[in-house]
């Protein structure tokens, strides 16, 4: 037992990792992996919800633990652990939808985004992987969830379906708080600035991946989306350069005026130049340690046991309680 606060935290295996999903997300889960009691989860349930194709899900199932280890995230400390191994997730992510107002899942706004164009047509899992995701949350009473912006609103809906639930057949889960993260919280696309980083986006130069060669790190920033302008700063309507700065910001650790006064009199190419350096610096150690880790496969297989193992016992004590509650025993 541990008096520490409970983490859920997920990470979708949809393509190669990035640096969004770096410096958004997986750098701050391994820096407070002291801080609280965590599970990590490689959500790869939810990876299914568009079109994809097996061997690569499980490819990149493989890839994103060995990433996520190589990262800093430390299996001694923390719960890592692939959604499908437990099946306890799909079990309540059912009990869950059904206790779940179709208008709390149309109003999403993420399926909205996601359902363009798709008519009739688009699979329904997309429509429920919120209530997917509530499980996943609330199967292990976490009380909190660190998310990007774009995901609040699903943490939000699954305080509604856990107060919901609670209200219905008494006191169950834990009601989980999200949290967002300040500077680095959104990493744009490096071909254009609008749009998020992500690993489902085509294009050779959308996105900086985890394991890019450094050549291929600075040709990517080389041919990053900016602007006609000259001065190198931080505004609102520069969106290019200031996804830049950002990530040397978040990287560098030097503050927005430190950071325009050491670009005064420069140019996007100084810019772009040094960031490259200082990113490939950054994932240089990451990318040794992958190497290491997946040079023999059974130290994954071992990793991705132990995992299954300790989130399970977890998931089944809050699965009995469920059920129970639900007079399915
Ligand atoms: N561009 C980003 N900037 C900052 N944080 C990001 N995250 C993702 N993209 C960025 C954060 O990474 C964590 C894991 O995300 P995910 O893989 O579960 O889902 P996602 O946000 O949908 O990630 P992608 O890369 O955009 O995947 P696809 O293309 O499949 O949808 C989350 O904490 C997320 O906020």
């Amino acid at each position: 037992m541990t008096d520490k606060l409970r983490v859920f935290s997920g990470i979708k295996p949809s393509g190669d990792p990035h640096l969004g999903n770096y410096l958004g997300a997986i750098r701050n889960w391994v820096a407070d992996q002291e801080r609280y009691e965590n599970f990590f989860c490689v959500v790869d349930q939810h990876a299914i919800t568009v079109p994809y194709d097996p061997e690569e899900l499980r490819r990149n199932v493989r890839q994103l633990v060995a990433v996520l280890v190589a990262c800093g995230i430390d299996t001694e400390r923390s719960v890592l652990f692939v959604q499908s191994h437990v099946p306890e997730h799909t079990e309540l992510a059912w009990l869950l939808t059904c206790n779940t107002p179709l208008g709390w899942l149309q109003r999403m706004t993420q399926f909205k985004d996601k359902s363009v164009g798709q008519g009739e047509s688009v699979g329904t899992g997309l429509l429920t992987y919120p209530a997917l995701m509530a499980a996943d949350i609330l199967l292990y009473q976490a009380a909190v969830v660190p998310v990007g912006d774009d995901q609040k609103q699903h943490v939000e809906l699954a305080r509604d379906i856990a107060g919901r639930f609670n209200s219905l057949y008494g006191e169950t889960f834990v009601v989980p708080e999200p949290v967002i993260r300040g500077v680095g919280a959104r990493v744009m696309g490096l071909d254009d600035p609008t749009r998020k980083m992500s690993k489902s986006v085509a294009g050779q130069f959308h996105a900086v991946g985890l394991l890019d060669e450094p050549k291929v790190i600075q040709k990517k920033f080389s041919r990053a989306v900016t602007d006609s302008q000259q001065e190198i700063l931080f505004d609102d309507n520069r969106p290019g350069v200031t996804n830049l700065l950002t990530i040397h910001q978040v990287l560098s650790g030097l503050t927005k005026e430190e950071l325009e006064a050491r670009f005064v009199g420069k140019g996007y190419g100084d810019l772009k130049k040094e960031l490259g350096a200082l990113v490939a610096e950054a994932l240089a150690p990451i990318q040794q340690r992958y190497a290491e880790l997946t040079d023999d496969p059974q130290v994954l297989d071992r990793i991705l046991v132990a995992g299954a193992e300790q989130a399970s016992v977890v998931a089944g004590q809050t699965m009995e309680r469920v059920r129970q509650s639900m007079g399915l025993r």
